[in-house]
């Protein structure tokens, strides 16, 4: 049996259910509500000892980090498969998992909480707030959640994030410039199930023309990837009411502002 810890909105939860759906899988759901803090609960740390959704727990033994749930999933259940044949090609698909492990979940992370998380912990009263940042256990995360909460878009952290997503979408559009339906030819991979909820999430939020306006090509990729069913199985039908349209209202009061630090990125690093 399988059971996953989750949590609606997480875009790691996200990119595992979209998995669990492309395979057809039955399994059980577990909510970790990360607004009111049960990811830190000691009896969920055991499970996930970095307190963060998801985790998948096969036969009662955990397995964290989505990136390594997803290529978990693959490997035991074979079929329809989400890793090429090709070994270079699976080196290409992992590339793709390093992106996003290493620049757009912080990225995603960074500007979701700048638009909307930032307000609502503008909202706590300073003991509740003292007690949000203190549950963070571990020091990078903590430095990103103070950053982000004090400086909103003007974080370095967030332009890190613009960065990474500057450079993934580069790459999406130069590789899909040989009329490829995904991101590693016509087999859909884990390359494309690990970038779907990072790229909605900036569509979600309204940002998402920022980067990509002039990429065609990511922009038909994202067409395809979000038209698939199991976009709808693993990320839209878990929002809770409301949920979108506060996406896309705090969006709104950011986007100039990205915007902004998205063209002093492009000045600065004019070359990457
Ligand atoms: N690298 C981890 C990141 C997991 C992660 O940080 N999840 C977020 C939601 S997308 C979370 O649980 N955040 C709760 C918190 O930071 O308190 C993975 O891919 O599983």
């Amino acid at each position: 049996m399988l059971e996953l810890y989750q949590f609606g909105n997480s875009v790691c939860a996200q990119k595992v259910r979209i998995t669990l759906f492309e395979k057809r899988l039955e399994w059980k759901t577990h909510e970790v509500n990360l607004f009111t803090g049960e990811q830190y609960d000691p009896e969920y740390l055991k499970l996930n000892p970095k307190g963060v959704v998801p985790t998948l727990v096969v036969d009662g033994k955990p397995v964290i980090e989505s990136t390594l749930i997803c290529e978990f999933l693959d490997e035991t259940y074979p079929e329809p498969c989400l890793k090429p044949a090709d070994a270079y090609d699976r080196t290409r698909m992992r590339l793709w998992s390093k992106a996003v492990d290493e620049g757009l979940f912080e990225g995603a992370m960074d500007l979701s909480f700048s638009a909307m998380f930032r307000e609502r912990v503008q909202n706590m009263t300073g003991e509740q707030r003292a007690q949000r940042f203190a549950n963070v256990g571990d020091p990078r995360r903590r430095d990103r959640v103070m950053s982000t909460f004090q400086e909103g878009v003007a974080s370095p952290f967030v332009f890190n994030g613009i960065a990474a997503y500057e450079k993934a979408f580069k790459t999406m559009e130069k590789d899909l410039g040989d009329g490829r339906t995904w991101l590693l030819g016509e087999q859909f991979t884990l390359a494309d199930i690990n970038l779907m909820p990072f790229v909605a999430r900036l569509g979600f939020l309204g940002l998402l023309d920022i980067w990509i306006a002039g990429r065609p090509l990511v922009q038909s990729w994202r067409e395809r990837a979000l038209a698939r069913p199991s976009f709808a199985s693993g990320v839209t039908d878990h929002f809770k009411p409301g949920e979108v349209e506060e996406m896309k209202d705090f969006g709104a009061k950011i986007k100039d502002q990205v915007a902004e630090r998205y063209a002093e990125y492009l000045a600065q690093f004019p070359n990457t």
